[in-house]
């Protein structure tokens, strides 16, 4: 494998894998079958086999409620689904098995640098990031694959860590690097993808104040599973935007290259806004699947944050 993430990508593997990972997922969720289970009982089957009581216990996390963002007009998944039921294809391409593979995953010591188109390139630490104010939002959160959570995360806009770095103002984008460490994860040990991950914004997205880096949830420390120790969280795009385990963020004045784009530029767009009205070349995406009780809902643009952030896209 390679672990420069500027390497082109191995195609004809990756396509492959995507391709068979991404079918057999969306065949259990009930889509694309007429005879298949519905969609609830197929993803409460997939996800009845984690066992919460073997994952490590998390420090809580106090943090006050964001007034605007205290519910989001949909049933908080369950705490329980949200720890069995994920994707981090470092540490497995089942959504069952990554928090088994990640149970004692951990970066430490941690820091996440911030350089590029900078005045001030550093580092900070967990607490420093956390000192400097966390909230409670519970957001909306839309994977690609057409279901949909809906999570009380403890953060705090990404703007204010960055402005301690004092951005310049040619700065027009900003990468997001997640964690390397094959020693810890599985999937870095092979050759399928090109890791480690590797996702970007436009400055004025990242700038605002719905995107957030997130170190908590539930009123707790992120477990493994979900991106500890410090992911962002974009909640108007496609899940895998929001690169998880960040160990760096890059200011930039051209536009960076990003993970899936970069993989499959025909199905994940650079920009992977929410939008019911462009299909995945493979499937819809009118509709979506709650995770927490399999409810088929239709898909909002910009997963429902048009109000706030249309006018990014004018
Ligand atoms: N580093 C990294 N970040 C990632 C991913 C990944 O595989 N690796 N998957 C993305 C995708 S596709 C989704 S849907 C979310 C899943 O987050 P969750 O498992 O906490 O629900 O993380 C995103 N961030
Ligand atoms: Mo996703």
């Amino acid at each position: 494998m390679t672990s420069d993430s500027s390497a082109p990508p191995e195609r004809s593997v990756t396509d492959e894998a995507v391709f068979h990972h991404r079918r057999r997922f969306l065949a259990a969720l009930g889509f694309g079958s007429a005879a298949a289970l519905g969609a609830r009982s197929a993803v409460r089957a997939w996800i009845e086999r984690g066992e919460v009581a073997r994952m490590r216990p998390r420090a809580p996390l106090a943090a006050s409620a964001h007034p605007g963002y205290a519910e989001a007009g949909r049933p908080r998944s369950a705490e329980s689904d949200v720890l069995r039921y994920n994707n981090f294809y470092e540490f497995s391409l089942r959504k069952d098995r990554v928090w088994r593979e990640a149970l004692d995953f951990a970066l430490d010591p941690y820091t996440l640098r911030v350089d590029g188109l900078v005045a001030k390139p550093g580092a900070i630490g967990l607490e420093d990031v956390e000192r400097l104010g966390l909230e409670e939002r519970v957001y909306r959160f839309r994977c690609v694959e057409a279901w949909a959570m809906t999570v009380p995360w403890i953060g705090l806009p990404l703007a204010r860590v960055l402005e301690r770095f004092e951005p310049s103002s040619e700065a027009r984008f900003v990468s997001f690097h997640s964690f390397h460490d094959p020693s810890q994860a599985p999937g870095q040990r092979e050759a399928t993808y090109p890791f480690p991950y590797y996702e970007a914004l436009r400055i004025d997205e990242a700038l605002h104040d719905l995107t957030l880096v997130v170190s908590g949830a539930y009123g707790k420390r992120l477990a493994p599973q979900n991106g500890a120790p410090l992911r962002l969280i974009v909640p108007w795009k496609y899940g895998y935007k929001s690169a998880k385990s960040l160990v760096r963020i890059t200011l930039h004045r051209e536009r960076p290259r990003t993970f899936w784009n970069d993989l499959e530029p025909d199905e994940y767009s650079w920009e992977s806004n929410v939008n019911p009205l462009v299909p995945h070349p493979r499937w819809s995406q009118a509709r979506e699947v709650l995770l927490s009780n399999g409810e088929q809902v239709p898909t909002r643009e910009f997963n429902g944050y048009a109000a706030e952030v249309a006018s990014l896209y004018a």
